[in-house]
């Protein structure tokens, strides 16, 4: 291994000593880069539902097929990473998945070397890496980059944390915490190179909605209504929202992912919420779709004219759709999400008035009493507004850099760990 701080990590003329631990022959480097890439582990444990592995994964692609870094990915649920990428295969114990390197992570005990040691060691959100691991970092010389790789939020006490150093309280290493986020004091967000090109190519293709879309069963006539794809929690109203989408004067077409909604959906449905059942009642029809492999489900945030999203990554990937979108939180106690929900509002110009009332009622974070119905009109009337200023708020996010490049940047900072 060699000290990241020496190493030009972003440049991809770099060149390492063939000594290198840790880069497995499964790896695949892009054409313009030498053979020895920089290697890189990230840890995933899934709390619940996809975001966690969504982060994962979609960073681990990045690094890899962007920057040829050599990646390999320890994540302890197959099955709910095969949900957003169907090729995982969830019995295997190691698989290459478009050239990383999967290892599924059974339990705390793996028994490590330091020649299995990464040059950038990645734990997502704090979760404790296996202690013969952290024992085989300890032994490495020069030592890893070791980084934490922190939840999203838009409050400012993370730009005073983000890049802090934590040392080990009796092993020789520190651990850098590093936070996503919105501006340049942070490691800003989650963005694939060609993704905003991609984005417009669709958006500048007439058929290419509708053409994605039917693939789903949605019809041309659907086409025409007002189309909304529902991503939430099982709190948020929306038996409510399909009332007033139901009576409004408008056709909507929303599209839900098979197991999002509970009993809002089956009971609109009047049958269960399986991909492919649908049903209209008044000006609403209600399509159930499959979950997608997470490139496709940019594709319907595109789509769509209006998009609900939650947790972390579908709640980025709506903010690079650049359309109004309305934001469920993951729920915390204390209702501390309340906070990094209205923190997040009161930065993004785009959370206009009529946007916010709609949001923070979605969130349970007003009183009783409140007319969803009333709040989507006149969110709905709003819409063009939103839309230009989601534009907009794209154009600060751009300009802080995506969060990929600017770890590999942060961790050639890092000192010498000799
Ligand atoms: O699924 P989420 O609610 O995930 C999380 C977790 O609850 C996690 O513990 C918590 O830390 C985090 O939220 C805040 O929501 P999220 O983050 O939007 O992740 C969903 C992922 O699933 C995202 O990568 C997009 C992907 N996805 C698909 O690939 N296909 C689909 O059809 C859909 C609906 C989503």
């Amino acid at each position: 291994m060699i000290a990241a701080a020496k190493m030009p990590l972003i440049d991809d003329t770099y060149c390492l000593p063939s000594n290198l631990p840790n880069t497995p022959e499964m790896h695949s480097t892009t054409s313009s880069q030498t053979s020895h890439a920089i290697s890189l582990t990230l840890f995933c444990k899934v709390v619940d539902n996809y975001g966690d592995i969504g982060i994962c994964w979609r960073l681990a692609r990045q690094l890899a097929h962007e920057h040829g870094v050599a990646v390999t990915l320890w994540v302890d649920d197959l099955a709910s990473f095969r949900s957003i990428c169907p090729e995982v295969d969830s019995s295997a114990d190691v698989q290459d998945v478009q050239g990383i390197a999967v290892q599924h992570w059974r339990d705390q005990n793996g028994v490590f070397a330091a020649g299995d040691v990464a040059d950038i060691v990645v734990e997502f959100f704090a979760c404790d890496i296996p202690p013969g691991y952290i024992k085989a970092m300890s032994e490495c010389a020069p030592r890893p980059v070791w980084l934490n790789l922190e939840g999203l939020t838009a409050e400012t006490w993370v730009e005073g944390c983000h890049t802090l150093p934590s040392p080990h309280p009796q092993l020789p290493l520190t651990k850098y915490f590093f936070f996503p986020g919105f501006n340049r004091r942070t490691g800003g967000l989650q963005l694939e190179s060609g993704l905003i090109a991609q984005r417009e190519a669709f958006l500048a293709d007439p058929r290419a909605a509708s053409d994605f879309l039917a693939q789903f069963g949605v019809t041309e006539t659907e086409m025409r209504a007002l189309k909304v794809s529902l991503f939430c929690y099982p709190q948020a109203p929306i038996a409510a929202l399909f009332a007033a989408w139901q009576a409004s004067g408008q056709a909507v077409l929303c599209l839900v992912p098979e197991g999002v909604g509970g009993d809002a959906v089956t009971d609109f449905l009047g049958q269960p919420s399986t991909a492919g059942a649908h049903a209209t009642r008044g000006a609403l029809t209600v399509r159930v779709l499959p979950f997608v492999p997470q490139p496709d489900y940019d594709k319907l945030l595109w789509a769509c004219d209006v998009n609900f999203v939650r947790g972390e990554d579908s709640f980025v990937r709506a903010q690079w759709a650049a359309k109004p979108f309305i934001w469920h939180i993951y729920p915390q106690d204390e209702n501390l999400h309340h906070v990094k929900l209205k923190a997040f509002l009161s930065t993004s110009p785009a959370a206009t008035p009529s946007l916010t009332a709609l949001a923070l009622a979605w969130n349970g974070a007003t009183g009783d009493g409140i007319d969803i119905a009333a709040l989507w009109r006149n969110m709905q009337a709003d819409l063009p507004n939103i839309a230009r200023l989601s534009m907009d708020w794209e154009r600060v996010l751009l300009a802080n850099g995506d969060l990929a490049t600017n770890l590999l940047k942060f961790a050639e900072t890092v000192p010498p760990r000799v």
